[in-house]
């Protein structure tokens, strides 16, 4: 049996997973999962794949695992892939980042999409005070990494790796979301060179637009 990812093409998390797999030259089987349907909220799917009701799963026979980072923790030790770095010390940098990313990153900008895409298509009230905590915290991680970018291509080594796909990901909702990153100018110059130099992120990126800007029009929301 292949192995299954459930998601949705508006994640930026499903797309973590599925342009890790691509680069891996893995195929996977893709079950859509229409987060805006609430199809990750039902019983059926916590009982059976993740009971926080959130997406990505990987589904390989009896092996059920969430968490995006996960997932492409298995798939690159499935094909012994460098995408995990080559060096003992790469890999323990490329975990580090990713650790990072989920807590320190990734955290606040997923606060900002839900406040002004996620509200907004809700018809919800935004709450300025979360956008301004979140922003705050955004900024200062940017800054970091911007410095830490300054004249490398790659957030550890000279390859690419899960660091990179992990860090990237906000990057998929920088125009809904409006995150500040074009201050920092290594940042976006980073992103740009992968968008330039990996078909997989830039095909990913297309499907992901595609399917968001699809929905907005579908319930008549302009951001
Ligand atoms: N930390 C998780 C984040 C997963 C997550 O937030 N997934 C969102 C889509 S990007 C989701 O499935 N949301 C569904 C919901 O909230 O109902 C990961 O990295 O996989």
């Amino acid at each position: 049996m292949a192995i299954r990812i459930y998601g949705d093409a508006g994640s930026g998390s499903l797309r973590r997973v599925t342009t890790a797999a691509k680069l891996m030259g893995i195929e996977v089987e893709r079950v859509n999962v229409d987060l805006f349907k609430g199809e990750s909220q039902t019983d059926e799917f916590k009982s059976r794949l993740n009971p926080h009701g959130l997406t990505p799963v990987l589904e390989d026979g009896d092996t059920i695992l969430w968490e995006a980072s996960a997932i492409n923790l298995y798939l690159a030790n499935k094909v012994n892939s460098p995408l995990v770095g080559i060096t003992q010390e790469e890999r323990f940098q490329v975990l580090q980042w990713m650790f990072w990313s989920g807590e320190q990153w990734r955290t606040f900008t997923t606060t900002m999409f839900d406040e002004r895409v996620g509200k907004t298509v809700m018809g919800m009230a935004k709450n300025d005070s979360l956008i301004e905590f979140a922003e705050g915290k955004i900024r200062a991680a940017a800054k970091v990494l911007d410095q830490h970018l300054k004249g490398r291509k790659f957030m550890v080594g000279d390859a690419l790796t899960l660091a990179d796909i992990d860090i990237a990901a906000p990057f998929s909702q920088i125009d809904r979301a409006r995150f500040p990153f074009g201050e920092y100018p290594n940042l976006m110059a980073w992103h740009d060179n992968l968008l330039r130099s990996f078909p997989a992120w830039a095909e990913t990126k297309a499907e992901l637009d595609n399917r968001m800007e699809r929905f907005l029009a579908s319930v008549g929301v302009k951001l």
